[in-house]
């Protein structure tokens, strides 16, 4: 599974433009996984919008991972879901999903990762790595040696998020992380494709320089 460059999208982070639109821009550009986020929307809407971004990221073979809510991410015939630690716990979550149902956790210590990957996470987020502005709540930013600690202790997937750019990509790739997940280094850019391309090739080439 690669999750070089994830994807999540913000319409607010955006300028108004509508998710699925952020995610075809984002697919053009070489995304390897789009994340479905948005906390305002109604359920239904969420499941109209989901439907809308799954046959974007289908066509594109690129993964579909939905924010928060399993019950959405199934409905859509999401690729997976990904959750923090106060949502549905990871062990739950892979009790009602189907086989090879990819599951994400957001994690801040080692503690958390080994029990993500104890209840069958396939990655976790070391969320957030740095300060960011994109998450209210996000809070100061682990760094990376928590990144490295991290990655040292588990052997599934290990993702960076939180105030991730092309200034800073290639050190969260170099404290060994399989790849980074962005808002507003690619979603907030005048053109979401180019900043896709860009960070795509500076992942590619920091993981070539390890
Ligand atoms: N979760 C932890 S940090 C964050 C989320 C959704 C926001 C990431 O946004 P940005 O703009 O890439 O820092
Ligand atoms: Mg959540």
């Amino acid at each position: 599974m690669k999750l070089d460059l994830y994807v999540i999208t913000d319409e607010g982070l955006a300028g108004g433009l509508p998710h699925s639109e952020i995610a075809r821009r984002a697919v053009l550009g070489g995304a390897d996984v789009i994340q479905f986020r948005d906390k305002t929307l109604t359920s239904r809407e969420m499941v109209r919008v989901g439907r809308e971004i799954g046959e974007i990221t289908r066509k594109a073979g690129t993964l579909f991972i939905v924010n928060d809510r399993l019950d959405i991410a199934l409905t859509c015939g999401a690729d997976g879901v990904h959750l923090g630690q106060d949502d549905m716990g990871c062990g739950t979550a892979r009790q009602l999903s189907p086989a090879g149902f990819i599951i994400g956790i957001s994690v801040g210590s080692v503690d958390e990762a080994l029990a993500a990957e104890q209840q069958g996470a396939d990655y976790v987020a070391v969320s957030p790595v740095f300060p960011t502005g994109s998450k209210a709540d996000a809070g100061p930013g682990y760094g990376l040696a928590t990144l490295k600690d991290i990655r040292s202790a588990v052997s599934i997937l290990v993702i960076g998020i939180g105030g991730i750019g092309p200034a800073n990509a290639a050190d969260v790739i170099g404290a060994g992380a399989d790849g980074i997940a962005v808002i507003s280094a690619v979603v907030s850019q005048p053109d979401i494709t180019a900043a896709a391309r860009r960070l795509s090739a500076i992942i590619a080439a920091s993981k070539r320089a390890r």
